[in-house]
């Protein structure tokens, strides 16, 4: 079983196009997988508790559980409007999870892995993390360069630095466990320089899950937070599900949470007796105009106004294409325009308004079930369609930049077969009928590989090109390589209907 997730967002705001790039990335992989025939479970969903949502709710003149139950609504939306197709939603605030918190953290307990102290430092509020000194940027978080509050209370602590050895010792030796390299090396930097324990209760705060060995604290809001993978695999409510979907595949995360998944979670979950997950995968930010996009800053843009303009499968399709897993990435309107029109208006879309219009035009929208021919000109296309199918393994490693290059060798073969072939001449001779429908079935066959498999970038477009080839069944039905084998397209009645990607004008 492949079991996928993102992080669980913080509903202090609603999701702008950061929080949704972790979001379309695990749910284009998921796709994916499902589309190969493997078993899947993708899971996303809201982080509820701590602080930073007691002050967002504080704001809003609310009470913090009136608060959260308003705004998950907002990422129900958002999800919705950009076709993603989760298993799984948690809410920190379920009774499962909230089970599920107790009953780790009571195991962590009875192993001995906490004690009782006090602790005194600076806390960022927007990271919901403790900072050393040092790590302070002129005395301001690192991550938001704005002023830390100090925190002094007496608290739970984990002892983390029991875990230190292991965890290296694991990282060493699952080299796939921590990716990109870069953060394997930041991880393993961080270890080695010797790691304190940390404090995971709360002594000030009401709103969080009360530690089961003292209720007058609650648990520090990442050490409810992380738990949340487990309950949603149904530790507390569904065992049976739970001992074939534990431990999860992968963890998808920005790079700046990589510490909390890289090393409190692994600790947490040795120290409870669960097995670690398979890797913890980490990509960059999203910058507009070279900052990061964040809820706090005037840049913040919401997927909803990109939706507008590109639609579903535009928007799904440029960060899938132009932002890749791992180094952060720009986004600008004017590249995202660019990108579409080159990629989406003509390579894939007019490719496909071409072919159906020919066959709308010389063969009443029924071509003939006849074999493509296998000469030379057809040969570019055959491989082209070969290497689309193998380009795909790329998603197993979150590169879906690669997988839609392979994918488009296959658009751009079948463009340049057009050209070559040049069907609207062969028409022209009626001894040549036969050559004619030869080479409307190959660009037929192309066409119908193609929808399978940009299916996991593109649910929507996918299914409409389907739908205008007149093929049964569903474009993302499992087992993708079989069905992409290049064969002859059955005879249907295809119909041009609406251009599948309408130009953009800058
Ligand atoms: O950290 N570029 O929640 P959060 C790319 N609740 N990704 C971005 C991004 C950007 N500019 N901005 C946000 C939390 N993200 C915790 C997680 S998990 C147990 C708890 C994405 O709402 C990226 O995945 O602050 C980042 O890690 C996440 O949103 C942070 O979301």
């Amino acid at each position: 079983m492949k079991y996928l997730t993102t992080p669980i967002y913080y509903p202090n705001d609603r999701p702008h196009i950061g929080t949704a790039y972790t979001t379309l990335v695990a749910d284009a992989v998921a796709r994916y997988f499902r589309l190969k025939g493997e078993e899947t479970f993708s899971l996303t969903g809201v982080d509820e508790y701590g602080l930073k949502i007691q002050k967002a709710a504080e704001e809003n003149g609310m009470e913090p559980q009136d608060w959260v139950d308003h705004i998950v609504g907002r990422f129900h939306e958002a999800w919705e409007l950009l076709d993603m197709g989760f298993d799984g939603f948690i809410r920190t605030t379920e009774e499962r999870h909230r089970a599920t918190v107790r009953s780790l953290l009571q195991k962590m307990y009875d192993n001995g892995d906490v004690y009782l102290s006090r602790y005194e430092g600076p806390y960022c509020v927007r990271c919901e993390a403790y900072y050393i000194e040092d790590e302070l940027v002129d005395g301001n978080c690192p991550v938001h360069m704005r002023p830390v509050d100090v925190h002094a209370e007496e608290n739970w602590f984990f002892a983390l630095s029991r875990y230190v050895d292991p965890l290296l010792a694991h990282i060493e030796a699952n080299p796939g466990f921590i990716t990109p390299v870069e953060r394997r090396n930041e991880v393993v930097g961080f270890l080695e320089h010797g790691v304190d324990d940390i404090s995971m209760s709360r002594s000030s705060l009401t709103w969080g899950i009360p530690l089961p060995w003292d209720e007058s604290q609650v648990a520090y809001v990442w050490f409810d937070a992380l738990i949340n993978y487990v309950s949603a695999a149904g530790y507390a409510d569904d065992p049976e599900r739970f001992a074939t979907q534990w431990p999860a595949s992968a963890h998808l995360v920005g790079k700046d949470i990589i510490r909390f998944h890289a090393v409190y979670w692994p600790a947490m979950l040795m120290s409870a007796g669960l097995p670690l997950p398979e890797r913890i995968a980490a990509h960059g930010w999203l910058l507009v105009g070279g900052t990061k996009m964040s809820k706090s800053n005037a840049t913040q843009i919401l997927p909803e106004e990109l939706v507008e303009t590109f639609g579903a499968d535009g928007y799904r399709y440029h960060f899938l294409r132009d932002v890749s897993f791992g180094p952060d990435g720009n986004f600008s309107w004017e590249g995202m325009v660019d990108r579409y029109n080159a990629d989406l208006a003509n390579d894939f879309g007019n490719l496909a308004s071409r072919v159906l219009n020919l066959c709308e035009k010389f063969r009443d929208g029924r071509v003939p079930a006849v074999s493509p021919a296998d000469g030379p000109e057809e040969q570019p296309l055959r491989s082209a369609a070969v290497e689309a199918v193998a380009a795909m393994a790329e998603f197993e490693d979150f590169r879906s930049k690669q997988a839609l290059e392979g994918i488009w060798l296959l658009f751009r073969a079948s463009n340049a077969y057009l050209e070559m072939t040049a069907p609207w001449k062969v028409a022209k001779d009626p001894d040549q009928a036969e050559r004619l429908d030869q080479i409307l079935n190959a660009c037929l066959e192309a066409l119908r590989i193609g929808a399978i498999l940009v299916s996991p970038v593109m649910p929507g477009a996918a299914r409409r090109l389907w739908d205008k080839l007149g093929l049964p069944g569903e474009p993302d039905a499992p087992a993708f390589a079989d069905r992409c084998v290049f064969g002859t397209f059955p005879e249907t009645t295809v119909h041009k209907g609406d251009a599948l990607f309408p130009r953009i004008e800058a």
